[in-house]
């Protein structure tokens, strides 16, 4: 069911020679970017008109409107089952406690007598999230989105998710009673590339926005990417992947348990097992069959996503080498089941997130960790990070001089503008000292 790839014995490449053995998930965004620059044009074009036809074309739905009314809101959460209900709360409320923590305060520096630098923190002003729908109705990802962007303080929050038939046209209850629970009260039944190109450029319902966050399929990265540098995006998010890093120590039907766990989102899900132990290897083979045949979503999602070339049991002679494959892969969530965890997660360099010991699966961290689950795929965790605080805000550089900190340092502009042949920005500097450099 999944396959092995063994590093043992020969020395391990290093770097980018070591990523190119491990296994990943094809994910041609740029193709898909092909078919979605007229789509994100159209929307430009027509607004609101072209984003009733392709609700029509994609999601088979007659929308009378986009903007869902507030009484949709207000009548999904009184129709919330209870118990989800509950643990909803319990996942914000813990998101709420770190994502709170994360917040940033202003900063002075007195670089000299008379000049300062302070670094001020402003939220984006107004962020449009998305929330998938089809296979995957999150109102988790609901919360791991609005959590950190109201954190942050962003004042203008809207949410958009595909209009659901069997909902007339609304996009699926669930959603919208997250969205009721976090006070999101501005939600837009568009999906896909749509929903990104309508937060984008706007429409006569949409105000336009800042920056576009939240997981979504191909056409959701490629739109994005087609938005990059005209709006903030979080990372593009592609299929979701889970490494274990373990020894003979681990559980393996804990680790079989976790592997099948992120294989359930999608055929393309990487489930990777990196282990110096042939017998866990063996023993979580073994575990995978009856776990498997025991659970929902096999064929169309958990058997190709474990027998696909992205997933793999990797054999290493140690931890050290496993520690180096795992940094080299750098997955979305890293399990780390091996005596002394702690020690070893604290040496790993790239990850979205880092899951320690036997009590931490990726799960919990999915819900109700508070920890956010909006994290960086395909090996962008070597340069990103996952949805924070910090993704909304921007720190801007305040700088305040005194008229005698500037002549103090204006030989050394005028220097430095001088060897850049941009002697107008020294003599920006002389201007204000009588066309001299002072202290000459
Ligand atoms: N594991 C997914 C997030 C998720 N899991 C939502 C359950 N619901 C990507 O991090
Ligand atoms: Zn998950």
């Amino acid at each position: 069911m999944i396959s092995r790839i063994d590093l043992r014995g020969d020395a391990l490449p290093e770097g980018g020679a070591l990523r190119d053995l491990l296994p990943r998930a094809e994910f041609d965004v740029e193709a898909a970017l092909e078919k979605v620059r007229p789509i994100c044009e159209d929307v430009h074009h027509r607004g609101t008109a072209a984003l009733i036809e392709y609700a029509q074309k994609f999601d088979g739905v007659e929308l009378a409107q986009v903007r869902v009314p507030a009484e949709a809101l207000t009548a999904a959460l009184e129709q919330l089952d209870p118990a989800v209900r509950a643990a909803l709360e319990e996942s914000i409320r813990r998101a709420r406690i770190v994502h709170r923590n994360q917040r940033r305060a202003e900063h002075t520096t007195q670089v000299v007598p008379g000049g300062t630098v302070t670094e001020k923190w402003v939220p984006v002003e107004r962020v449009g999230l998305y929330a998938p729908g089809g296979r995957s109705v999150y109102p988790s990802s609901v919360v791991m989105n609005v959590v950190p962007a109201q954190e942050a303080g962003v004042e203008s929050i809207a949410l958009a998710s595909p209009p659901q038939k069997e909902f007339g046209g609304l996009p699926h209850p669930t959603i919208l009673a997250a969205c009721a629970l976090l006070g999101v009260d501005e939600v837009y039944a568009a999906g896909g590339a749509v929903a990104v190109a309508m937060f984008a450029y706007g429409t006569e319902d949409c105000p336009p926005v800042n920056m576009v966050t939240g997981p979504g399929n191909i056409w959701v990265a490629a739109a994005k990417r087609y938005f990059t540098g005209r709006i903030g995006i979080d990372t593009e998010a592609g299929p979701t992947e889970i490494a274990v890093l373990a020894d003979s120590t681990a559980d393996p039907v804990h680790v079989a348990a976790d592997l099948i766990s992120q294989a359930e989102h999608d055929p393309l899900a990487a489930a990777v097992l990196v282990t110096d132990s042939a017998e866990l290897a063996d023993a979580v083979e073994k575990e995978l069959e009856p776990q498997v045949a025991a659970t929902k979503h096999v064929e169309d999602r958990i058997k190709p996503a474990l027998a696909g070339k992205q997933s793999a049991i990797v054999l290493v002679d140690d931890l050290e080498a496993g520690l180096k494959v795992v940094d080299a892969y750098g997955a979305e969530h890293l399990e780390i089941q091996t005596a002394d965890a702690a020690s070893w997660a604290a040496r790993v360099r790239n990850a979205g997130a880092i899951f320690v010991g036997p009590w931490a699966p990726v799960s919990l961290g999915d819900y109700c960790a508070g920890s956010n689950h909006v994290l960086p795929t395909g090996g962008c965790a070597c340069h990103s990070s996952g949805l924070s605080v910090q993704s909304f805000l921007r720190g801007i550089h305040i700088v305040d001089y005194t008229r005698d900190a500037l002549a103090e340092v204006t030989h050394h502009v005028v220097t430095l503008a001088e060897a850049e042949d941009l002697p107008a920005h020294g003599a920006a500097l002389k201007a204000r000292f009588g066309w001299k450099v002072p202290n000459q």
